[in-house]
């Protein structure tokens, strides 16, 4: 029985999902699971896909290599999917959102390519994270949050703690 609980927090690259998760790792204790960082640290790649400069995620290998941490729960997973984590592990979604005008900029300074540029904004027009979401997790697991301000991360930051803080009230035995 898990004593935390597990947050994904997703949405398009660039609307802020790490900045996100660092700033509730900090405030809240929980763990920044990075899931870039588990995919180079623990050899979870299937190969590179040259023409969106992206690796290539080996999904079966990168969920062998978390489901430990999963079943501890605490864990904010950062990570610009969610629909391969088994929902019985999974509490609460969180979808960021950003202006696309906002995230054009940022995507823009990060050096993307513009193949990959387009990509990220068609993907964010279309809300494609938010409905693989949607598709994934029950209604009200999914939360959508807009981050296109620093004062948008901190009540965003606020709500999730105050979240996790009813969900341990809830699951206390
Ligand atoms: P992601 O993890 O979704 O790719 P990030 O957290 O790395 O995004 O943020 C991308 C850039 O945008 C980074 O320079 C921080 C900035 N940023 C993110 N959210 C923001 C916000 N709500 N207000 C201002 N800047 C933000």
């Amino acid at each position: 029985m898990r004593t935390s609980p597990n947050i994904i927090i997703t949405g398009t690259p660039g609307v802020g999902k790490t900045t996100h998760c660092q700033q509730l790792a900090e405030s809240s204790g929980l763990a920044h699971l990075d899931v870039n960082k588990v995919v180079k640290e623990r050899n979870c790649d299937d190969g590179y896909d040259e023409e969106l400069k992206s690796v290539i995620v080996d999904e079966d290998k990168l969920l062998d290599a978390i489901e430990s941490e999963l079943e501890a729960g605490g864990q904010i997973i950062d990570w610009h999917a969610c629909d391969l984590f088994p929902e019985s592990l999974i509490d609460l979604v969180v979808v960021v959102r950003c202006d696309s005008t906002i995230l054009y900029d940022r995507l823009k300074s990060r050096g993307y390519a513009d193949n990959k540029v387009e990509e990220n904004m068609d993907a964010e027009i279309m809300e494609v994270l938010l409905q693989e979401a949607r598709d994934s997790y029950a209604e009200e697991v999914v939360v959508e949050l807009q981050s296109n301000d620093a004062d948008q991360i901190d009540s965003n930051v606020e709500r999730i703690e105050a979240w996790i803080k009813q969900w341990r009230k809830d699951h206390e035995d």
